[in-house]
């Protein structure tokens, strides 16, 4: 009887701890957001290298048990958040201002695969720039592809705009060249490039392409992906990064059917930022790409997951959010080595200096952990993991002897059997016909055990009654 009560109990001391993350435990976890990611059009590879990633922060990592799949979850939010703050921001109305102040045209040419978007979204770009007070003129380099001249002009005259053409099959850097010297001489601030999507070969388009960049060189290259080609952005994003080492992103069609995750394929493979999302066919559906609402489209909002709801049952919401926001800071900034997530409780000084170290900052935020649980106990840590640390082992025995206590199957019977267990000692350890009604109906009070599941026997006063 003794032993199995005390296997029992190191169990449910071991369920309340803590726990190394392995690579089995993440991967239980990721499982189920690789299908989330899959719908959100992530390509696979990129959803591999998360994988990895997240497997070389996390593993070994020493976590509550209970918390495992909400600290996978939003570490991987977390590294993606990371990954796009780590490609950084281009302020182009700001660039364009500075070039016009030395009297010099701003040169963005537009590239990607044929029918991404890059036609519409130069006209898109064009009527942005115009609402913002500045004046471009249009090359219309694409004179390979059929058609490809009337659609620009047809924007062009629409939006009341120069473009620069000549007849198909001209050389496309000599069209952008024509542009640009425009450009300089009616004081126009900027140049877009509009260029094929298709070639005979993808050699021949990487090289037309290279030429345009290398004949006008641009202050901005900017790749133009479409949020639904799924894994193929992964592909074309790569080529022509390696080609043409493109500045950023646009990704179009974020309004059809797509969840953007195109958006988190482009930034990994080539840490550039996403800097417009076209969300239509009309010239207003140009927006700039925001962060935030990007992740929350992707992952929803950043709040408590499922399980942390259902433990807000048992302690107050407020308390279970601030304390796992606190716990996931403690991970990341054990694991990643990168700059810990600031603070949602607007606890901490967000302008901290860049040189505190991890190890402080670590360090204050178990702190705040620690002081946010004193409210709730008065028990050291250990003590809290441990409902049965201070009672002596011969305690435990003739407890069980006397109530003939089976092992407590969970986490609360094993802490309500340990306060029996207090109570009885501090009443002097009574035999079980010592008892009195009157103890016996107090303790009846504190039991939840429904009506069919209380036993008959004495041994219903400790509650161990199966939820
Ligand atoms: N729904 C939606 N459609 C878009 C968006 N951007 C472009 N399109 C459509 O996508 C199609 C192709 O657009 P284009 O601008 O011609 O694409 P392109 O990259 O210039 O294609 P090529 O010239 O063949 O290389 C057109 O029908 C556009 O209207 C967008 O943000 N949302
Ligand atoms: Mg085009």
């Amino acid at each position: 009887m003794f032993d199995k009560l005390r296997n029992a109990f190191s169990s449910a001391v071991k369920s309340l701890g803590e726990k190394e993350l392995k690579e089995k435990d993440i991967d239980e976890v990721l499982s189920e957001l690789e299908v989330a990611l899959l719908e959100s059009d992530v390509a696979t590879e990129v959803i591999d290298m998360l994988k990895d990633d997240l497997k070389k922060q996390l593993v070994g990592a020493t976590v509550q048990k209970d918390k495992i799949s909400y600290i996978v979850k939003q570490n991987l939010r977390q590294s993606i958040s990371s990954m796009f703050d780590a490609a950084g921001e281009i302020d182009i109305l700001s660039n364009i201002e500075m070039k016009r102040e030395k009297g010099e045209p701003y040169i963005v040419s537009f590239m990607g695969i044929n029918g991404t978007g890059k036609t519409t979204t130069i006209a898109k770009f064009a009527n942005f720039l115009r609402e913002h007070k500045f004046s471009a003129v249009i090359a219309a380099a694409d004179t390979y592809r059929a058609g490809a001249i009337e659609q620009i002009s047809e924007h062009a005259s629409r939006l009341n705009i120069k473009i620069i053409a000549q007849n198909y099959g001209s050389d496309p850097a000599a069209v952008a060249r024509d542009a640009v010297l425009y450009a300089k001489s009616h004081r126009v601030d900027c140049v877009l490039i509009d260029t094929a999507g298709r070639m005979q070969t993808s050699k021949n388009l990487m090289d037309q392409i290279s030429k345009i960049n290398k004949v006008v060189n641009p202050d901005l290259k900017l790749f133009v992906g479409d949020a639904l080609a799924g894994n193929d952005t992964v592909s074309q994003a790569r080529e022509f990064f390696n080609y043409t080492k493109f500045d950023g992103a646009i990704l179009t069609k974020s309004d059809a059917d797509a969840r953007g995750g195109a958006a988190i394929s482009i930034v990994k493979v080539t840490s550039r930022p996403i800097l417009y999302l076209g969300v239509g066919q009309e010239y207003k559906d140009l927006k700039p790409f925001d962060k935030d609402s990007f992740l929350e489209m992707i992952f929803g909002p950043q709040q408590t997951s499922p399980e942390m709801m259902i433990q807000s049952k048992e302690k107050s919401q407020e308390r279970t959010e601030q304390k796992e926001t606190l716990e996931e800071k403690v991970i990341v900034a054990e694991q990643s080595g990168k700059k810990i997530p600031e603070p949602k409780l607007g606890s901490r000084d967000e302008s901290k200096p860049d040189d505190t170290t991890q190890q402080e900052v670590k360090q204050e935020i178990k702190q705040e952990i620690n002081q946010e649980k004193k409210p709730e106990s008065k028990q050291t840590p250990e003590e809290e993991e441990d409902p049965f640390s201070g009672i002596a082992t011969n305690d435990i025995e003739k407890y069980s002897d006397l109530f003939d206590v089976p092992p407590p199957e969970n986490d609360n019977e094993a802490r309500r059997l340990a306060a029996s267990i207090r109570k009885w000692i501090s009443d002097g350890r009574p035999k079980p016909k010592e008892t009195t009604v009157e103890e016996e109906a107090e303790e009846k009070e504190e039991m939840t055990v429904s009506e069919d599941e209380k036993p008959k026997k004495k041994r219903s006063l400790f509650g161990w009654g199966k939820k």
